[in-house]
């Protein structure tokens, strides 16, 4: 799966683009499963983001593809790993984590404005987050990216809930603007991006791109997947990332490229381990 040239610069130029169809349905089907599987046993990572039979649950995990052997093979073998090394211009792709979000009845609760690379432990500009929805999304209801906010600055991440700086300390990032409040005003104050999506589909949007999520008003299963390429290296924290990899402390330095099984090359396809010469396709361990 290749972008076209102007899907490949829109990327470069807004931080988020939709792809049509990347996954084939017996992919959609089987990441559905995974999704499910999550919601229905979610791992020690998992955060309950909205319990209440009313208004709606929101179930968000992390780190599931290990225990998930459709889930692991969907984002090394997929057409996903190629359009990716495209889009952010990189000779080699490393899958970095999965996220799932599993919205279950829909649910009232939004997912706040924010960027996702200042609660990971990374540096560099070559990623890719790909939206996964596993249930048809439409416009008002599916994911907002705010265009060429992956070009910086940095901000301030914070705890969804009670709005806590439990990363960087208070004060060394700028604040996110009142994108809603100022919206509210002028719904031309910031390019927000939304896509009708139906499964299959990708919105791909960079790791510094700032972004959030309406309520729905169905179930809206999805599969984030990140992606880095080569000029991202680790960036070791004083403190708890989320999601954590404390498999790296002592083992992969501040600065250090992300050489680790945690983070397999996925592209260019990778030989079957013993060789062989046969593109890999089959689920295996990290
Ligand atoms: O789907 C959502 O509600 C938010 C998704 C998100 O924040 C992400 O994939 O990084």
């Amino acid at each position: 799966m290749h972008p076209t040239d102007a899907e490949i610069a829109a990327y470069q130029r807004d931080g988020v683009v939709v792809l049509r169809q990347v996954l084939t349905p017996d992919e959609v089907g089987d990441l559905r499963r995974a999704a499910d599987q999550v919601a229905a046993a979610p791992g020690p990572l998992a955060v309950r983001m909205a319990d209440d039979a009313e208004t709606g649950r929101f179930v968000e995990d992390f780190r599931r593809r290990h225990d998930l052997p459709a889930l692991d093979r969907i984002a090394r073998t997929s057409g996903l790993p190629e359009a990716v090394a495209a889009l952010m211009g990189s000779v080699t792709v490393r899958l970095h984590h999965d996220h799932v979000l599993v919205r279950e009845h829909g649910t009232a609760q939004r997912t706040p404005w924010h960027q996702d690379q200042p609660y990971y432990d990374l540096d560099g500009h070559q990623t890719v987050s790909c939206w996964l929805p596993l249930d048809p999304v439409p416009a008002d209801e599916s994911l907002q990216v705010v265009a060429g906010t992956h070009l910086g600055p940095w901000l301030m991440p914070r705890t969804f809930r009670e709005g806590e700086a439990k990363w960087f300390p208070e004060g060394t990032l700028a604040d996110l603007p009142d994108i809603d409040g100022a919206l509210a005003g002028d719904p031309t104050a910031f390019d927000v991006r939304s896509y009708a999506v139906e499964p299959g589909d990708a919105v791909c949007f960079h790791f510094l791109s700032v972004h959030g999520a309406p309520g729905t008003s169905a179930e809206r299963r999805v599969v984030s997947l990140r992606y880095v390429g080569d000029d991202v290296v680790r960036a070791a924290r004083p403190w708890r990332t989320s999601p954590p990899f404390p498999e790296l402390e002592g083992v992969l330095d501040d600065g250090a490229p992300l050489v680790h099984p945690l983070f397999p090359v996925v592209w260019p396809e990778q030989p079957p381990p013993g060789g062989g010469g046969v593109p890999w396709k089959a689920a295996a361990t990290p």
